[in-house]
C-alpha cells in the first residue's frame, strides 16, 4: 500500500540545541502530520540563551538543496527561518520565486537569537525587504524583528524557539490545506501547548537549560 502526506519545506539554520531552527521546524511538521523537507543555510553552535558560533553554508549548496527538492517533491508550503546573510537571502528568493507563486510562503525573518545574540548580518535587512518579503504570503517577525524591519524599537521577552515553532506550525496548516486564519489560530494553540509542556534539565554546573516540547499532549 502506498501512503501520502502533505509536504512542506523549511529553509533555515541548524540549532545545535534543537529548540529552534531546522530541528524545531521538522519536529513541528511531524507533530502536525506534515512531511518536512529541509535546506540548511547555516550551522549555529548554541545553547538556549547563548550563541557560541555561527557558520554559513555556501550559497551554491543552499541553492542546490532547494533546487533538488523543488524539482522532485510535491511541496505544498514553504517556510524560511534564519538565512544568515544577504547573499543567502537573495539566492533563496530566486530559488523559491516560481514555487512561491503557486504555494504559500511563510517568512520568519530571524534577526537575533532569543538571548539577544545577532544571527543575521546587519546589511541583510535591506535584501529581506526588497527580495524575499515581497514573495511572502505571511511574515512572522517577533516584536524586535518587526522593529528592525520597520526601523524602530520595541521591548519583548520570548522562549527560545517559539518563533520557529509558530511559523512552522502555520506552514504545516497551510500545507494541509487549512485556511490562513485557521492555520494561525491552531499555531497559536500549538506554541502555547509547547511552552506549557516544556522540558528542563539540570546541568553538571548547577545551572539549568529549558527547551520547548514539540509534541504536546493536547492542542
Ligand atoms: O529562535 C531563532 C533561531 C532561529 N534559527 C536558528 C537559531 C535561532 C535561535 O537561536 O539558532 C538556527
Amino acid at each position: 500500500m502506498t501512503r501520502s502526506i502533505p509536504v512542506a519545506l523549511t529553509i533555515a539554520g541548524s540549532d545545535s540545541s534543537a529548540g529552534a531552527g531546522i530541528q524545531a521546524d521538522l519536529k513541528t511538521f511531524e507533530a502536525l502530520g506534515v512531511y518536512g523537507l529541509s535546506a540548511v543555510t547555516c550551522v549555529v553552535a548554541e545553547i538556549p540563551g547563548k550563541v557560541s558560533r555561527i557558520e554559513p553554508v555556501s550559497v551554491e549548496m543552499v541553492r542546490e538543496q532547494i533546487g533538488v527538492l523543488v524539482k522532485n517533491f510535491p511541496i505544498a508550503a514553504i517556510k524560511t527561518g534564519l538565512l544568515c546573510s544577504a547573499e543567502i537571502i537573495s539566492a533563496v528568493a530566486k530559488s523559491v520565486f516560481d514555487l512561491s507563486r503557486k504555494v504559500p510562503l511563510v517568512v520568519d525573518p530571524v534577526i537575533t537569537a532569543t538571548g539577544g545574540d545577532p544571527l543575521l548580518k546587519a546589511d541583510a535587512i535591506e535584501t529581506y525587504k526588497h527580495e524575499l518579503l515581497p514573495l511572502a504570503t505571511l511574515i512572522t517577525p517577533n516584536l524586535d524583528e518587526a522593529a528592525q524591519l520597520l526601523g524602530g524599537k520595541i521591548a519583548d521577552r520570548e522562549s527560545h524557539g517559539t518563533g520557529c515553532a509558530y511559523s512552522a506550525a502555520i506552514t504545516a496548516g497551510l500545507a494541509t490545506g487549512m485556511s490562513l486564519n485557521d492555520s494561525i489560530a491552531r499555531a497559536k494553540k500549538f506554541v502555547t501547548a509547547c511552552i506549557a509542556n516544556h522540558f528542563r534539565w539540570e546541568t553538571n554546573t548547577g545551572h539549568h537549560v529549558d527547551a520547548l516540547s514539540h509534541a504536546p499532549d493536547k492542542l
